[in-house]
């Protein structure tokens, strides 16, 4: 087998096959040019060419994301870096392990003019969970030793308890081209055996009564798809002391759950809100997307909080934290499965429960008056005909948010870039996703900025035909109108949602998609269902929905659920 004559290259690709990274996102340039001709030889790896380094990055989380295992990434020097940057904060407040290397030129020549120069040392500053700097200048044994020995440790960094991005700056020197055969291996592995479970008596005593005699609010944020954690979780609901709330990107479904918490909570009335407040709230996964549970929480200061999972064991995002638990929900939930305390001593989580049947009936009951699509009745409208069984990928803003004002189908896999919440690159990803898992069926739908932001993305040369794309074009940033502040100021159209003229039809043709569109609401169902059915994929719809009347069709739909729920619907 050929590869790179360059030691550390061949290093870092010895670490990458040991630790089970498959796929290989590579932007063409001359520096990483070792890196390339080295994992294009490998038996072991499959490379795929993505040029703009920010669209890259977003589609190896993408594969990442849907493998459940690391991707690595690598790219030229200069600026090139620096557009990997987005979707790595994105990898890293997500816990999602990437293995990122950057070409650069040898450190005695940063800052001297040349070209495609730039200060890679720490580039991505604390959003990789550890960065290294190294060269080629490979002199002595020692030199192999102490590079070999730190990529070993990033590498049990990156795919250890608290996952996330790993980065090697590689200054490399020319000539950049010659292969060698390969004939040392240099993988080394230091393996990492994971603490259990052993808690001490006086720990498990705790646990127990606190799970016994009070209140419990299970909150599940973002999180892979787990069917042995949802059954665990559906035994822990079994119990009514316990309310378990869930949203769709926390992949958790099941009856017992409470998975539309903005609905459940705009059905609350004031005066019963003491009733809901928890006394102790769990929180398992990532990002949480609704506003209001977070004030909930945080105006209603719960006496408990116990945070379960290795990351950010510090994030206090409640304001209420007191114990972290580091251990993964998995293994927390089957320990105390185990455990003989006291369920049903409250009728807490049927509470919840009946407010979250209440508002889904009286969801059903609204009907969009205006005479144009609107965005509320755009979801509506996905939600009865989207298909069960596909990977739903969701864009930020309101269309993650609408989302949520219905009960996640089942089978579908949900996901989002909620680690940032960034416009940036949602389409990206989801063409990482579907390119990685040609089995399945993808959709994206995404907001009409969005789709423009990340419009590179369709740039992709590599064979995808299984995803589909909803845009739902309300003429900017649509998110500007339903939330408090921007909406009420003469800077709305021009500084906030930022109206534009550009074309979904333009792009969409310009890089080889299928195009449709609808601006009327008549067939809006059938013509939806008709997009969803198709065999194809690669292909774009986009719906023209009433700028001026989303945020007011919204909020027609959150009075109409309070109003029939107050006229004893249920
Ligand atoms: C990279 C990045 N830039 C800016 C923002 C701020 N921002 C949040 S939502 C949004 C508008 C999104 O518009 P669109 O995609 O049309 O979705 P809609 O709000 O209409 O659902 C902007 C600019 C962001 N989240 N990420």
């Amino acid at each position: 087998m050929l590869t790179s004559d360059k030691i550390i290259v061949q290093q870092i690709l010895d670490q990458c096959q040991i630790n089970g990274v498959k796929h290989i996102v590579i932007s063409p340039g001359s520096r990483n040019a070792p890196f390339s001709i080295a994992f294009d030889e490998h038996p072991d790896f499959e490379t795929y060419i993505v040029h703009d380094e920010r669209s890259a990055a977003f589609f190896a989380l993408g594969i990442a994301d849907e493998t459940q295992a690391p991707v690595a990434l690598c790219c030229t020097s200069g600026s090139a870096a620096f557009n990997y940057a987005p979707a790595i904060a994105e990898a890293y407040y997500r816990s999602v392990p990437l293995i990122v290397i950057t070409a650069d030129r040898p450190a005695a020549w940063i800052n001297q003019g040349d070209g495609q120069t730039i200060m890679q040392n720490n580039i991505f500053g604390g959003h990789v969970r550890v960065s290294y700097e190294f060269d080629d200048q490979h002199q002595t044994e020692d030199d192999h030793w102490k590079s070999q020995r730190e990529i070993a440790s990033a590498f049990n960094m990156g795919l250890g308890k608290w996952k996330g991005p790993i980065h090697f700056n590689v200054g490399l020197n020319e000539p950049l081209y010659n292969v060698i055969e390969k004939t040392n291996s240099y993988s080394r592995k230091i393996t990492v055996i994971p603490n259990t479970i052993s808690w001490n008596q006086e720990t498990i005593k705790y646990i127990k009564e606190t799970l016994s005699k009070q209140k419990v609010m299970l909150l599940c944020g973002q999180l892979p798809k787990n069917e042995m954690l949802q059954q665990l979780i559906v035994k822990f609901a079994n119990n009514s002391n316990c309310a378990v709330l869930v949203e769709n990107t926390s992949n958790l479904q099941s009856t017992e759950f409470n998975p539309c918490i903005d609905r459940s909570l705009n059905a609350i009335n004031n005066k019963k809100e003491p009733e809901f407040i928890p006394e102790v709230l769990i929180t398992i996964g990532g990002a949480i997307v609704s506003k209001r549970i977070k004030n909930f929480i945080r105006r209603n200061k719960i006496k408990t909080h116990w945070k379960i999972g290795s990351e950010f064991p510090e994030m206090d995002t409640y304001q209420c934290l007191t114990h972290h638990f580091d251990v993964t929900p998995l293994l927390f939930f089957k320990e105390i499965d185990a455990f003989d305390y006291q369920r049903n001593q409250i009728n807490y989580a049927g509470k919840w429960k009946k407010i979250d049947i209440q508002s889904k009936d009286a969801t059903a009951l609204f009907e969009s008056k205006n005479q144009k699509p609107t965005d509320i009745n755009v979801f509506q409208t996905l939600q009865e005909n989207l298909p069960e069984g596909i990977v739903l990928h969701m864009s930020n803003s309101s269309v993650v948010r609408y989302c949520q004002l219905f009960d996640p189908i089942t089978g579908i896999e949900y996901r989002a870039n909620r680690g940032t919440s960034g416009i940036d690159g949602s389409t990206s990803t989801a063409m990482g996703s579907a390119f990685i898992s040609p089995e399945k069926q993808h959709l994206l739908i995404s907001g009409d900025i969005s789709f423009l932001y990340d419009s590179n993305a369709l740039w992709n040369q590599n064979t995808i035909s299984n995803l589909k794309i909803i845009v739902i074009n309300n003429s900017g940033g649509g998110i500007f109108r339903i939330i408090e502040g921007p909406s009420k100021t003469k800077q709305l159209n021009k500084y906030f949602e930022a109206e534009h003229q550009q074309s979904v039809a333009h792009l969409a043709h310009g890089f080889g998609w299928d195009y449709e569109v609808i601006a009327e609401k008549i067939d809006l169902s059938e013509r939806i269902s008709k997009f969803l059915l198709r065999k194809e994929g690669k292909a774009i719809l986009e719906i023209v929905t009433d700028q001026e009347m989303n945020a007011l069709d919204l909020q027609h739909f959150f009075d109409s659920i309070k109003t029939n729920i107050t006229h004893g619907i249920s």
